[in-house]
Formats: C-alpha cells, structure tokens, sequence
C-alpha cells in the first residue's frame, strides 16, 4: 500500500518535473519572441524618426534644419542651439554627429518657425523629445543649419 502511493507520488512528480521543463522552453520560446520584436520595434520607431528631420539647401548632410511636428513641416530658430542639439538631429539621421550652422547659413526657410530655445540633453532619439519653445520670438534669418558628419 505505502509502495503503491509511493510509486504513485514519483510518477506524479515526474510528470510535473516534464511539465515543468516544457513550461521552461515555451518561456524560453516567448523571450526570443519578445526579444526579436523589441529589436523590430526599435528599428521602425527609428526609422520613423528619421523622417521627422530633414536638411535643406545644403550638401548631402548638410543644410537649414526642418522638422516635423503634428504632421507639419517646419524650420529651427538658432536660439540656445548647440552641439548636442545637433548631434541629436544627426543621429537621429543616421549619422554619428553634428555641428551647428547659425542666421540662416543655409537660406532662409520660409515655412512656419517650429522650435526655438532647442535644449536636448544629447541622448534624445529625435530632436521632439529635446525640451524647446513652440513660441518664439525669432525671424527666418535665425534658421538653423546643421552639417553632420
Ligand atoms: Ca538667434
Ligand atoms: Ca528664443
């Protein structure tokens, strides 16, 4: 009788030990699931920012600084606009990093002034996550440039 119910519990305790493993794998199974699409993800939320900056009236990596905010095209006033404002802008391009061009080296743009007094830390994806103005006491000859590199 005891040797019944032992048997009985080690045959039990094998088979949760196999469902256990199983459980194992299939966790193992939805963190490279979760893994490759956080790489995804990342890679689209990229590449979606890197169409939100654009460079005009320069070279291939340079010109006037234009970005997209609520669906709408803009330029940057050179207020406060430093290194690590370009540097974002870059990045966020794809390139590695940046230097500001300032009172429109590159022309003056003629859509609406979209940011002024930009401060990004540097480790912003986009230049829209950088703190900035939407008011600004700018005119177009305060267009910012940026070459990148
Ligand atoms: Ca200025
Ligand atoms: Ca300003």
């Amino acid at each position: 009788m005891v040797d019944q119910l032992l048997l009985k519990t080690f045959e039990e305790k094998n088979k949760l030990e196999i469902e256990l493993s199983n459980l194992r794998r299939h966790v193992d199974h939805l963190h490279r699931d979760l893994v490759h699409l956080e790489k995804l993800f990342k890679s689209i939320l990229i590449q979606s920012k890197k169409h939100m900056v654009r460079l005009v009236g320069g070279g291939f990596m340079s010109g006037r600084l234009e970005v997209k905010i609520d669906g709408e095209w803009g330029t940057v006033c050179d207020d406060y606009f430093g290194t690590d404002d370009a540097n974002v802008v870059c990045k966020q391009l794809g390139y590695s990093s940046g230097v500001v061009r300032d009172q429109a080296y590159y022309g003056m743009g003629s859509l609406k002034i979209l940011m002024d007094d930009v401060a990004c830390l540097g480790s912003e994806l986009a230049i829209q996550n950088c703190r900035y103005k939407r008011e600004h006491d700018c005119s177009h000859s305060e267009d910012v440039g940026v070459i990148c590199s």
